[in-house]
């Protein structure tokens, strides 16, 4: 397998100037090319990783939750508060423009990362939750009606369903689920046929569960919603930064990803929406910044994307994104994901091989990520002792509780990587979890 971080021999991939890094933006659906990248060197650029934890070297397997940051974001982000910190679209001085630059070239970059038509459809979000809030409110409250449904799978994070819920208590819409099928957490092709049709007015998707590491076959989905006029959106939130995406390629109308979970700051968060659909759609919220000009009882607004950034964005969190979706092109998409997928895969088969234990997800063609449950010991416990030997996982329902029910658990242990964990990390994980069974069976 091409993960052993012991087999390359190529040299590390440098971290890019803006300029290089642009220019190494791989098309989004190519396969990978060139020599692999040096894993183990490119954790050289994430500070964070060289800490012991309980007096053992760190393990970060909850990826999921957060990624870690590179030394170029982190870099970058200094570099903005020492030279260059004002605010954005209001100053004429030399600061403000720099700041309103640097700024609208993140949006750029963004646009180009996802391969949107232009920066117009990008609005910049606090992340995946405040992105799906925006179109549940902006889209569903002038959209919605009494008797129309929302549909959405049985995957779906709490972020992609409580706002909708939300919405159908004031509009009177309704929600429908796609049911999935045992612990694969597969989505049922049948049924999603059977339920895309009217009544539905949207369809919103997770793209890669957090949950089970599924991939959904999306682009397929948005194709046939689009066919019988149903409007999509994608949570991308555990795809953006995992593999290549082009929302142009997948069809869908509406797309949010995190900033942090892309190796970017927390805190800024990406919306992308068709700019047809994106024009229509009232503000979200009011306040400076979003106005063209205001008369005390009536304001004109500014065009998408500016009309739904109201108030002093966060400036230092888009700048910081640019940098990391610069350096995650160097790397190429198509190369993180294969690492990612490999990885996952040995650890599942490894797991599995344990006996004893509950797996959850496919078992082929999965995400970077693995859940499960070992035979009459909690998660929580599972990840309390492997914290103490340096190793971070997640315990818990992932903000998935329906899904968990449906499943018949109340939480699962979840190991989730990136392209800096290693297959010797992977072996380590596994002598710990082994480590917990001997303990629990004593
Ligand atoms: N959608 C999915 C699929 C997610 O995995 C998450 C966060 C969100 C939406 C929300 O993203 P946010 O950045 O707005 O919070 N998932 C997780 C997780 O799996 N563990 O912690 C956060």
């Amino acid at each position: 397998m091409s993960v052993s971080p012991s087999l390359p021999t190529e040299p590390a991939v440098a971290r890019p100037s803006a300029a290089e890094a642009s220019s190494a933006v791989a098309p989004a659906a190519s396969k990978p090319a060139g020599p692999a990248p040096d894993w183990r060197r490119l954790r050289e650029d994430f500070p964070i990783l060289h800490q012991t934890v309980h007096g053992k070297p760190l393990i970060y397997f909850d990826n999921a939750a957060t990624s870690q940051k590179p030394r170029v974001v982190i870099e970058t982000l200094r570099r903005y508060y020492e030279r260059d910190n004002a605010n954005v679209h209001r100053g004429i001085h030399e600061l403000s423009n720099r700041a309103t630059q640097a700024y609208e070239a993140a949006r750029a970059r963004v646009a180009r990362f996802l391969n949107a038509r232009c920066p117009e459809e990008i609005v910049f979000t606090r992340g995946t939750t405040e992105g799906i809030n925006l179109v549940a409110h902006s889209w569903g409250l002038q959209h919605l009606k009494p008797g129309d449904v929302i549909l959405l799978t049985e995957l779906e994070h709490h972020s992609n369903l409580v706002p909708w819920q939300l919405v159908a208590e004031r509009t009177g819409a309704k929600l429908a689920f796609v049911p999935v099928t045992g612990d694969e957490g597969i989505v049922d092709a049948r049924r999603l046929e059977e339920l895309l049709a009217p009544p539905v007015k949207l369809f919103a998707m997770v793209h890669v569960s957090n949950s089970l590491g599924v991939v959904n076959p999306v682009a397929d989905w948005c194709a046939r919603a689009r066919a019988r006029g149903i409007v999509t959106l994608v949570d991308g939130a555990q795809s953006a930064g995992h593999m290549p995406v082009d929302v142009q390629a997948l069809g869908c109308d509406f797309f949010v990803f995190s900033g942090h979970k892309t190796c970017g700051p927390t805190g800024i968060g990406v919306l992308y929406g068709r700019q047809e659909l994106l024009e229509t759609l009232p503000p979200y919220q009011g306040g400076g910044e979003m106005i063209l000009s205001v008369e005390y009882h009536r304001t004109l607004f500014k065009p998408a994307p500016h009309r739904f950034e109201a108030g002093t964005p966060d400036i230092s969190g888009p700048i910081g994104l640019h940098a990391a979706l610069d350096y995650l092109d160097m790397i190429g998409r198509e190369r993180i994901w294969q690492h990612d997928q490999e990885l996952a895969q040995y650890a599942y088969d490894r797991l599995a091989a344990l006996g004893g234990i509950r797996l959850f997800g496919p078992k082929r063609n999965r995400a970077g990520l693995v859940s499960f449950l070992l035979q009459d010991v909690h998660a929580h416990d599972v990840v309390t002792l492997a914290d103490r030997e340096g190793i971070a996982l997640r315990g818990g329902h992932h903000c998935t509780q329906p899904l968990m029910r449906k499943l018949g658990v109340e939480s699962t242990a979840r190991a989730s990587f990136y392209f800096y964990n290693t297959v010797e990390e992977v072996d380590r994980f596994i002598e710990v979890i082994q480590a917990i069974q001997r303990f629990f069976a004593r």
